[in-house]
């Protein structure tokens, strides 16, 4: 009943029309399958994406290898094994691969597989996903991080920043910080349009006006959130995701401007927003190397939130390192930057140890796959950053959030921010 049976794998498209990879696990008598994402603003040390450079016919994207990888090698060796030993099955596909980014069967086909497992063991066991994982009891609900207006390598305007995002941080349950969530997206929707701005959107269903000034930006958002009766930096609070990977060129950075200038005026520049702002997070403030300048920005500010995304990759082994360096107070997971759901579960143990917040996030390329929604959940995660509420891959999650709260019922209760 809980033996693998096989596995199957198919090439099939993401959010942004790229091939990925969905994986199926059967037992006996049930099946599940999986999507694995894929990311556009890359850390080097993620693992390690297999695509098909050579074949023409798809431009070297697609990931027909992999799928042939998952189809016979990866089936033939998992068959047997039980479902619910997660550990055990991860352990077996990282030691089948042998690399330590995952270079030989690709990280994409692990993860699809590693996924779609975990889904099967819950659907045999006939619970829903979210109670599969570390939680067993008081589930509590994630506050949503909205990215309302895209840049960086998410869009073509040129702006700096590639994430502005909303967290609703008084909502009394999910429903509620959906409907907040709504009401200034609503608001800054209009906002842009009456200034003649286009209303189309990025990758990640933010709105991308071609405006190529933070600042900008920043103004449009808390002109929304006032337009909706609400404080910014109560009621609502900007986040920010700099991904400054890509605003690095030796040793200085392009945050505020295009202008390149030294990390103490970079860090002079985000005390300026963050008081303008009232900014409560910002993820990747600097680039994945360089571990000093995370520790300065760490000891400039005792009030923000510090998101270590690129730096960290989902790894223990970095995350370890940022933890002894005093490099940020929170972290991005995302399960395909390190490959397997065991590894990525040790991650989260280990930050909630060290009291890092945990955020679980999607890729800005995604699918219509909703494990995400619920690992928040079943890893008791403070936040989840899954985009707009715009395109369905991205509503997909908060969609599932809403049905999680349901199912709880009364029982249900919002994680917490502070
Ligand atoms: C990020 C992610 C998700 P990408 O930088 O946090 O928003 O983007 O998937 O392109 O790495
Ligand atoms: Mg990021």
């Amino acid at each position: 009943m809980s033996k693998i049976l096989k596995i199957r794998a198919r090439q099939v498209f993401d959010s942004r029309g790229n091939p990925t990879i969905e994986a199926e696990v059967y037992s006996k008598s049930l099946s599940s399958s999986a999507i694995c994402p894929s990311g556009a603003s890359t850390g080097t040390y993620e693992a390690f994406e297999k695509r098909d450079k050579n074949n023409k016919k798809y431009l070297g994207k697609s990931v027909l290898t992999a799928v042939n990888l998952i189809n016979t090698k990866i089936s033939k060796k998992l068959k047997g094994f039980n479902v619910h030993d997660q550990e055990r099955i991860d352990a077996i596909l990282i030691n089948l691969d042998g690399t330590r980014q995952k270079t030989k069967l690709g990280a994409n086909a692990i993860l699809a597989v590693s996924m779609a497992a975990k889904k099967l063991s819950a659907k045999i066991k006939k619970i829903p996903l979210y109670k599969n994982f570390l939680v067993k009891n008081n589930f509590r609900l994630p506050y949503p991080l909205m990215n309302i207006i895209n840049g960086g390598a998410h869009a073509n305007n040129g702006l700096r920043i590639q994430e502005f995002m909303i967290r609703p941080d008084k909502a009394k349950n999910f429903s509620e910080a959906m409907r907040i969530c709504f009401i200034v997206i609503s608001n800054l929707r209009n906002l842009i349009k009456k200034k003649g701005l286009s209303t189309s959107v990025g990758d990640e269903g933010g709105f991308a006006p071609m405006i190529d000034n933070n600042e900008q930006a920043l103004d449009l958002v808390v002109a929304a959130i006032k337009k909706s009766g609400f404080k910014n930096g109560k009621d609502v609070s900007i986040c920010l995701d700099v991904a400054a990977n890509e605003l690095f060129n030796k040793n200085k950075y392009s945050i505020h401007s295009k202008k390149y200038i030294s990390v103490d005026q970079s860090i002079k520049g985000y005390q300026k927003i963050i008081n303008k702002y009232k900014i409560k997070s910002i993820e990747d403030p600097f680039a994945e190397n360089d571990w000093m300048s995370w520790n300065k920005i760490m000891r400039s500010t005792n009030k923000v939130q510090i998101v270590g995304d690129d730096l960290y990759v989902t790894n223990l082994e970095r995350l370890k390192k940022g933890f002894l360096n005093n490099s940020s107070n929170s972290i991005l997971i995302k399960l395909n930057q390190i490959g397997t759901v065991s590894e990525t579960l040790e991650v989260i143990k280990f930050a909630q140890i060290i009291g890092y917040k945990t955020i679980i996030s999607h890729r800005s390329g995604d699918s219509e796959d909703t494990f995400i929604a619920d690992l928040a959940v079943g890893t008791d995660s403070n936040q989840i950053k899954t985009g707009s509420l715009a395109r369905s891959e991205r509503v997909a999650k908060y969609n599932q959030l809403i049905r999680i709260e349901e199912q709880l019922g009364k029982k249900a209760r919002m994680n917490k921010i502070q």
